[in-house]
């Protein structure tokens, strides 16, 4: 059941895909207006947990703990921060008996308490009183989860090629490197499907610009590895760049209190912000990724749309104290007063991007996936930084500046059920750790995980030591877990696009599925990844054995040598020793994992039709494509027997 009550005029902000009716009242939060802010009360009873939040701090159970939805560039990434880049006002408080879900559709900042002062009550607090608040109830959470997911959509759909292995670095300063990289993985005999180019690509960080010095024309010898580039929210303020040139013809650009492009700083240098929360300036801004459709480019990551600013000549002026003592400024954030001067253009309505702020990153990638569906007549790879609910139907995220810490494998894991609770499939983690230097033990660990992960890709910051595949000594562990990947992609790419096209979720908590199972409730270091799937990596540094709760009697999977080895075992706890070299997974009972034996050294290589199984089960619905196609249906899935 669910059920949306409108607070005054809410900003439409496209987060819902099917429209709920407006009913009166809400039934489970007590409401408090005043001073034009509005605050909702939830009541909890002592065992209530509760899920969701998507990208956020915490593990699997938020309750405790205080976070503030404000989308934040901030890459110190710590259990204390209260905002990263994306807010999913969506979470589910589970009882005993039932369920009740809250998204609060607002554009803004929002602050949601958890239960923090620990008086078995949570808050919602937002910055203005027009909010739109949808309730849902169930008896389970994953009954709630399960509806939420039919009100905000279906998600995007990335080609076959996208659930390869992608490498990327920032700092790959020509085409030269990237050719380098591509060699060097095909050297030592592990599998590529795409390296992505970070900004050092662009001509003076100018979007949609190259420096054809260093990278020609963008085009790759190895015609089967994808060129992946990134692209950023702000516009190079350069007379003569007709992109910035038609941008500011066309009022494209959000304005300050004078009406004139407001003006601040990023990697470029002064730029100005696309206005994506106005329909022609998305229209124009998705077009201009022609610039990398003539070249073949088909895949892109959209960066710094928070959005992220250095500062303003404005914000500049401001005295430390005072950027420090801005309840909004976190570590990375630059100076939070500069999203109070500018402005959005919506209908001819001039509206302060501070009331907005969530929803750029979101606009950004509505953008770019319009302009691309329009570009290209097949699917192609989006993913991004910023979101906000609803932002999965255009495009991916990964979770942003992560550091290569083990606490850090720990959160991203713990992330993973959140963000599909709230849509994000199609999401991953810098594998390997962006902040700081990567070890062999911390890649290969983290590779056992992103392995499981639709996005899975390999990212560094300029400046820590290089963390690609082959750098590492005993390359033949870092062979294996790869290889596990294309031997595995006929169940991922099935499972993501059942989960995609039945609005599911595609990686669940384990109490989700064996909801009658109290020892279920707490697991947070094992998860479910699609219907027959359960993993229980190893996420400290000096394990090479851990518990394992098997709810059900399972087959364990142990792939090493690069072959599956596999073994049933009883219902209960098991302590399994998985040596750096190996892969362990567990197949449910009664179901089956559809493998290629073959694998590949790019998806291009993999066989979907010659399929061999792991599990004790006899048959599994299978979804097979040509991997690129628009038309995907639940028409193309298949039962198909052992
Ligand atoms: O201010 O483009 O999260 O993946 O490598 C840093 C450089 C800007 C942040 C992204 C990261 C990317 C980096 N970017």
């Amino acid at each position: 059941m669910i059920q949306r009550v409108d607070f005054h005029n809410p900003f439409d902000t496209g987060a819902a895909y099917i429209n709920v009716e407006p009913a009166s009242s809400l039934s489970f939060l007590e409401v408090e207006e005043k001073d034009g802010h509005i605050l909702f009360t939830g009541k909890l009873n002592e065992k209530d947990r509760i899920y969701g939040l998507g990208e956020s701090m915490h593990g699997l159970n938020k309750r405790g703990y205080r976070y503030v939805q404000f989308n934040t560039d901030d890459n110190n990434h710590r259990d204390s921060m209260p905002s990263m880049y994306g807010a999913h006002n969506f979470f589910v408080v589970a009882s005993e008996q039932q369920a009740r879900g809250f998204f609060f559709d607002y554009p803004g900042r929002l602050i949601i308490d958890l239960d923090s002062k620990h008086q078995n009550t949570f808050t919602v607090e937002a910055e203005t009183n027009d909010i739109r608040v949808y309730e849902i109830q169930g008896k389970t959470p994953y009954e709630v989860v399960k509806e939420f997911l039919k009100l905000i959509g279906p998600s995007y759909l990335p080609p076959l090629w996208a659930f390869g292995f992608g490498q990327s670095r920032w700092g790959y300063d020509s085409l030269r490197t990237v050719e380098k990289v591509i060699e060097n993985y095909k050297k030592a005999g592990m599998p590529l499907d795409y390296v992505c180019l970070d900004i050092d690509h662009m001509n003076k960080y100018a979007d949609f610009s190259v420096d054809t010095k260093r990278f020609g024309n963008l085009q790759l010898k190895e015609k089967n590895i994808h060129l992946v580039p990134i692209v950023d929210a702000a516009i190079k303020i350069e007379p003569g760049n007709p992109v910035y040139e038609e941008g500011l013809k066309n009022n494209f650009y959000c304005t300050d209190k004078d009406g004139k492009p407001f003006t601040a700083y990023v990697w470029p240098g002064a730029t100005n912000f696309p206005d994506f929360l106005k329909a022609e300036a998305r229209t124009w801004f998705g077009s201009l990724y022609k610039f990398y459709t003539d070249k073949g480019i088909e895949g892109f990551w959209n960066d710094m749309n928070e959005p992220s600013i250095f500062f303003s000549e404005e914000s500049l002026k401001e005295s430390e104290k005072e950027r420090l003592s801005d309840p909004l400024y976190q570590s990375g954030s630059g100076h939070p007063s500069d999203y109070k001067r500018f402005y959005h253009d919506v209908n001819g309505k001039k509206i302060n991007h501070f009331y907005l702020h969530n929803l750029y990153g979101m606009k950004m990638v509505e953008a770019s996936n319009e302009g691309l569906s329009k570009l290209l007549d097949k699917r192609f790879l989006l993913f991004s930084r910023a979101s906000y609910i609803g932002s999965h139907r255009y495009a991916g995220i990964w979770t942003g500046d992560n550091s290569s810490t083990w606490f850090m494998l720990q959160r991203g894991f713990e992330m993973l059920p959140g963000l599909n609770m709230c849509g994000f499939l199609f999401s991953g983690m810098d594998t390997g750790g962006f902040m700081g230097n990567c070890t062999r033990k911390l890649l290969l660990r983290w590779l056992a995980v992103s392995v499981f992960t639709p996005l899975f890709r390999d990212h560094s910051a300029k400046g820590t030591i290089h963390q690609e595949c082959y750098r590492f000594a005993g390359k033949s562990s870092f062979r294996n877990v790869l290889s596990l990947r294309y031997k595995l992609l006929p169940y991922l790419y099935s499972e993501f696009m059942k989960a995609a096209l039945r609005a599911d979720m595609l990686i669940k908590p384990l109490a989700f599925v064996f909801d009658k199972d109290p020892q279920c409730q707490d697991v947070q270091d094992q998860l479910m990844v699609g219907e027959s799937i359960m993993i229980a990596p190893i996420m400290k540094k000096d394990q090479d054995s851990r518990l394992v709760y098997l709810p059900e009697e399972m087959t364990m999977v142990d792939y090493y040598d690069r072959s599956f080895h596999a073994k049933a075992l009883s219902q209960g706890s098991h302590r399994i020793k998985i040596p750096l070299s190996h892969v362990v997974f567990f197949v449910r009972k009664n179901h089956l994992v559809p493998v290629s034996l073959k694998g590949g050294m790019s998806v291009s290589e993999v066989d979907f039709d010659n399929l061999s199984f792991l599990g004790d089960g006899t048959s599994y619905e299978y979804y097979r494509d040509d991997g690129e196609t628009r038309e995907a249906g639940l028409e193309k899935i298949a039962e198909i027997k052992k």
